[in-house]
């Protein structure tokens, strides 16, 4: 699925056909805005959906592959670009968002060299900052350091969330990397180039994030969920689910808990990323002799940690067999009973622990994985969250195989797959557990969302994203969806606090929708 980013010529090459109306309306309004705020139209329109996560939760930052897919609501910059120099050695961004009470407008005059980005106040623009930081870097890669970046305005239009889990950043940052791609005559825009960029751009703005979002955003295609691997390097490839009876469909509540991974970061999300590659460092040192541990620094695809995966081919007695070899589920399921045996208090470790076993000073523990993005922590519970990742990494494998293994579902007879269904299903309910006791990223209100839904006939439900909070995404016989709405309207819904849009936005029944795409405007 490498490629180019492609270039739509109508909505229908972007939107699946029941969202083509709304949306011609939307983009409508985005061409008339940019018009009526700087007095002509824009060139063009670059877009990125936002996603969710089907299976795979928390493992791409180990660089374990994840089954994501594209949804409909997605970031669109209208961008126009002009050459005047404005200061010498400066050019000038002009931003400017449809939401613009909630997203003021901004002008920045931008060093040549440097795109600034101050990632401890939290300011929309930021998003777009980081993507035009990571696009101009490639873009002097390519065309050398005399590079002179284009002046850009834009308007901006994003319906995906914010902190609902449903990856509203990567939708953004995605969208603004090829939109500042796009304006500086880039037409061919490799997709797997894209993608990294936005993956290690996100990083600017402080959240020390996996690449998965940023894959579904760019990759996606209509009508498939998308298998992403990362190692040894990015690969991303469409999958089609059987035909089902009952029909399955995904739905998505939104809990209207709103994780933000900026404020929370220290306790949540970086957190769990630093205890990943403090176990995956721990589980290194204690099973590896010296001369077959991974150096520290082993940073595939500019992730800052290695995967769990590079540990356990450095594993002595496998270290010559399988070390080119994918994951298997006879590997995984290894290292779930290693990582048993080897890590065992339930209590978590302290830094002095693990400094001892990794024969290092604390200091220096503190310097190599937790100074760039800070922690709060006395104890990091190593035991929970590899085993999480293990078992997560294996449900991912066993998932596939249920989608791709003909055998699977042709035991059943073609009238009825509700055992298959099930067993589909069962692997999302095991994912939910694992996040909600192992890795500790569930919350109450969408424990609640996932207990309802189950009793009103969903066959697996689980939390999607990061956690904490945001959406919930639930594989439901299209014959129980009125059903399971109906539940989670009176036990849910009904006794939270909403606005008339947050009710009607509350659940979505998602199509797998398309990637990233440029939209030339006549
Ligand atoms: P959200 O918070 O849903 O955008 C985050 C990470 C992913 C992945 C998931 C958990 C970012 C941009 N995305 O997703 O890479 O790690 O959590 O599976 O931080
Ligand atoms: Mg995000």
């Amino acid at each position: 699925m490498a490629g180019s980013v492609p270039i739509a010529h109508a909505l229908e090459d972007i939107y699946t056909s029941d969202a083509v109306a709304s949306q011609t309306k939307r983009w409508t309004h985005l061409v008339d805005k940019f018009q009526s705020i700087y007095g002509h139209k824009p060139k063009f329109v670059s877009r990125s959906p936002g996603r969710v996560n089907i299976i795979g939760e928390h493992i791409d930052y180990s660089l374990y592959s994840v089954l994501p897919m594209a949804i409909t609501a997605d970031a669109l910059l209208a961008v126009s670009t002009d050459l005047s120099s404005v200061k010498g050695d400066t050019f000038k961004i002009q931003i400017a968002n449809v939401q613009e009470t909630r997203f003021p407008a901004h002008e920045f005059d931008i060093p040549y060299g440097a795109v600034e980005i101050d990632a401890t106040v939290h300011e929309w623009t930021n998003y777009f900052k980081s993507g035009l930081r990571g696009a101009l870097e490639l873009l002097r890669k390519k065309h050398g350091d005399n590079f002179k970046p284009k002046n850009m305005q834009i308007l901006m239009d994003g319906t995906v969330p914010a902190g609902g889990g449903l990856s509203s950043s990567a939708a953004f940052v995605s969208a603004s990397a090829l939109a500042v791609m796009a304006a500086n005559g880039e037409r061919a825009i490799d997709k797997t180039e894209l993608t990294e960029l936005a993956i290690v751009s996100e990083r600017a703005v402080g959240v020390n994030s996996g690449g998965m979002d940023q894959s579904a955003s760019v990759f996606s295609e209509r009508g498939s969920a998308l298998f992403v691997s990362f190692t040894p390097s990015l690969k991303a490839r469409a999958v089609h689910f059987p035909p089902t009876r009952p029909e399955l469909t995904f739905l998505i509540a939104q809990s209207f808990v709103t994780a933000d991974k900026f404020v929370t970061g220290p306790i949540h999300y970086n957190l769990r990323v630093v205890e990943c590659s403090l176990a995956a460092a721990y589980l290194n040192a204690a099973l590896n002799p010296p001369s077959m541990r991974l150096p520290a620094d082993a940073a595939p695809l500019g992730i800052s940690l290695h995967g769990f995966h590079e540990t356990y081919f450095a594993l002595a007695e496998h270290a010559s067999s399988v070390a080119s070899s994918k994951p298997v589920p006879a590997q995984l399921e290894e290292l779930i009973a290693l990582t048993s045996k080897t890590l065992t208090k339930d209590e978590g470790y302290t830094r002095e622990e693990i400094a001892a076993v990794l024969g290092v000073t604390v200091d220096e523990l503190n310097t190599q994985f937790t100074s760039r993005f800070p922690v709060r922590a006395e104890r990091f519970k190593l035991r929970q969250r590899a085993l999480h990742v293990f078992s997560e990494a294996l449900r991912v494998l066993r998932f596939m195989e249920l989608l791709e293994d003909p055998a699977a579902h042709q035991q059943e007879s073609s009238e009825d797959t509700s055992e298959y269904n099930a067993r589909l299903g069962g692997l999302l309910n095991d994912t939910q557990d694992s996040c909600r006791d192992a890795y500790e990223c569930s919350c109450a209100e969408i424990d609640a969302l996932c207990t309802i839904a189950r009793r009103a006939g969903s066959y697996g439900s689980r939390l999607t994203g990061a956690g904490w909070g945001g959406c919930s995404v639930h594989l439901v016989p299209a014959d129980k969806v009125d059903a399971v709405r109906a539940a989670w309207e009176t036990e849910y819904y009904s006794k939270r606090e909403l606005t008339e849009e947050q009710r009607e936005a509350a659940v979505v029944v998602s199509r797998p929708g398309s990637g990233s795409a440029l939209y030339l405007v006549a």
